[in-house]
């Protein structure tokens, strides 16, 4: 069979990484080509997508990759989910995409809600309210400029917007667009309800396509100014990162209601896979959201803020000289022993940048506990508290689902940190199997094989068995843990810590 070589572009807030495919008919083989940083960049008050600088990586990096290969046949886009760019009738972006920790959504919060109440947005959506979503973020851009109404042609997802540049092809994937807030429940297409009742117009978003297309040829511009010469396939392919994840892990799609998963990257995604969206009011006050997978199912789950806290504190480490890999860090913390203070990663102090440190702190003077007394000890806790986070969603979702499930499936870079796998099997005294580190990508590449229908959904499975190795981790005993998670949930409880 000739070999086929297919280019993930997956956006993600530690890095971008070009990642080549090159799949033989048995199993993928994975290879870095090009990794850049993707830091948003503040401009006095709004935070933004570095979106040039992330396109001029993405032609740079697909020329390396041009000479690492015979060829190059195709390439797909993934990014977190949510966020979007605006485009005029002549085609042209209307401002650099805001990044979803941008503040000014935050005037408009109550007005939205006063409109749509958040239970019921949850039950017409299916998607938890929050901050970071497509719906309020759009609301907030049309208040702060109402102009906007009759200059939007389209409104592109992240990696669709990106495919639009390589491809001239403006069109939406349904997995990014199931993160926004604004799909039906029901129907997982727009829904009118929340459409109409926020002045909202339906041709904004047209071309919803599920199940992934091939958009045509890379645009000449493109391969023109990298000497590309051949013939490269732009493929709108699963474009939400947890989506793509989900895609590779070695498990059946009949066997997927049974198993728990943990995307572990910036954000701690734990969810289970389930056929239809659940809006109980259960489910909403679990704060669990429901989200679309590539192949039209439902993902239930709760977007936590992750391993960001970690690399703030790597970032703002080195903005004062002090540069911690973060294998170092998790060697720091494995030489210290617990102090028994913990954080509730999800407090919404710790989702915006900065000065993470001294949040930290905040947070452990407000509940009244004890305080690390180095960086280790301060690693440590932070990892714990993710881990104790991870017991209680699964409990929620066990609770929601009516399904206890005995195994987990851990993937994304997270898994590198051995301690917070490690904690993750012993606080929810489960079994841990963890892999690969590069899951989005390699779901990314096996939906563009899906699409030119070289691969089939069937035989995805044993695929991805023939392409990585899995680790299987078994809990081990933690004295008290009751008492420890007891204590873990009092201090989440005591909401409201001030910084
Ligand atoms: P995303 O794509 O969401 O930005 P990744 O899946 O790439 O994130 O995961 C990034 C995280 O993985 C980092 O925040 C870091 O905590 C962790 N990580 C990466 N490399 C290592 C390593 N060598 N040891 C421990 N943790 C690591
Ligand atoms: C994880 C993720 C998550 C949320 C967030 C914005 O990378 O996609 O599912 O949507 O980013």
């Amino acid at each position: 069979m000739k070999l086929t070589n297919a280019i993930a572009v997956d956006l993600g807030a530690s890095s971008g990484r070009l990642i080549s495919g090159t799949y033989d008919g048995n199993k993928i083989d994975l290879k870095e080509q090009f990794r850049f940083s993707n830091l948003p960049v503040q401009v006095i008050n709004d935070l933004h997508w570095d979106y040039m600088k992330i396109f001029q990586e993405i032609k740079y990096g697909l020329n390396m990759a041009k000479r690492d290969l015979p060829s190059i046949d195709s390439i797909s886009i993934d990014t977190w989910g949510v966020d979007y760019g605006l485009i005029n009738r002549h085609g042209q972006l209307l401002f650099a995409p805001h990044s979803y920790r941008d503040t000014r959504v935050d005037d408009y919060e109550a007005l939205l809600y006063d409109k749509i109440n958040r239970f019921e947005l949850f039950q017409l959506t299916g998607n938890q309210p929050a901050k970071i979503n497509t719906v309020l973020q759009l609301f907030a851009d049309l208040q702060l400029n109402p102009f906007l109404t009759n200059e939007i042609k389209h409104i592109l997802f992240m990696p669709n917007l990106i495919g639009y540049f390589l491809s001239g092809k403006a069109i939406n994937e349904f997995t990014i667009s199931s993160t926004s807030g604004l799909l039906d429940t029901v129907s997982r297409k727009l829904s009118s309800e929340v459409f109409e009742r926020l002045g909202f117009k339906q041709e904004w978003f047209a071309d919803l396509n599920k199940g992934g297309k091939v958009l045509g040829q890379l645009l000449p511009q493109v391969s023109t100014e990298i000497n590309l010469t051949d013939l490269v396939q732009v493929i709108t392919g699963v474009g939400h990162d947890t989506a793509s994840a989900l895609l590779a892990l070695p498990v059946a799609p009949e066997d997927r209601e049974d198993i728990a998963f943990i995307s572990s990257g910036t954000w701690s995604i734990i969810g289970q896979q389930t056929a239809e969206p659940i809006v109980t009011k259960a489910a909403f006050d679990a704060g669990l959201t429901n989200e679309g997978c590539f192949d039209g199912s439902n993902r239930l789950l709760a977007n936590l803020t992750g391993l960001w806290i970690i690399q703030e504190l790597q970032r703002e480490w080195s903005y004062k000289g002090e540069l911690v890999e973060f294998g170092q860090m998790v060697d720091e913390a494995l030489s210290e022993t617990t102090i028994g203070s913990y954080i509730d990663p999800n407090n919404e102090i710790f989702a915006a940048p900065n000065q993470m440190e001294e949040k930290i702190m905040a947070y452990l003077k407000a509940t009244q506990q004890k305080l690390p007394e180095n960086r280790g000890q301060l690693i440590l806790l932070v990892l714990e508290s993710l881990a104790f986070s991870y017991k209680r969603i699964i409990e929620d979702l066990a609770r929601v689902t009516g399904k206890d499930v005995s195994v987990i499936h851990m993937f994304g870079g997270g898994i590198q940190n051995s301690l917070l796998v490690q904690l993750t099997a012993d606080f929810t005294e489960k079994e841990v199997i963890t892999g690969p580190v590069e899951a989005s990508v390699m779901g990314n590449i096996v939906s563009q094989l899906q699409v030119q229908n070289l691969l089939s959904t069937a035989d995805t499975k044993d695929v991805m068995v023939h392409s990585y190795t899995v680790d299987r981790i078994e809990p081990t005993h933690v004295p008290d843990l009751n008492a420890k998670f007891k204590k873990f949930q009092s201090v989440r409880l005591q909401h409201k810590v001030d910084f």
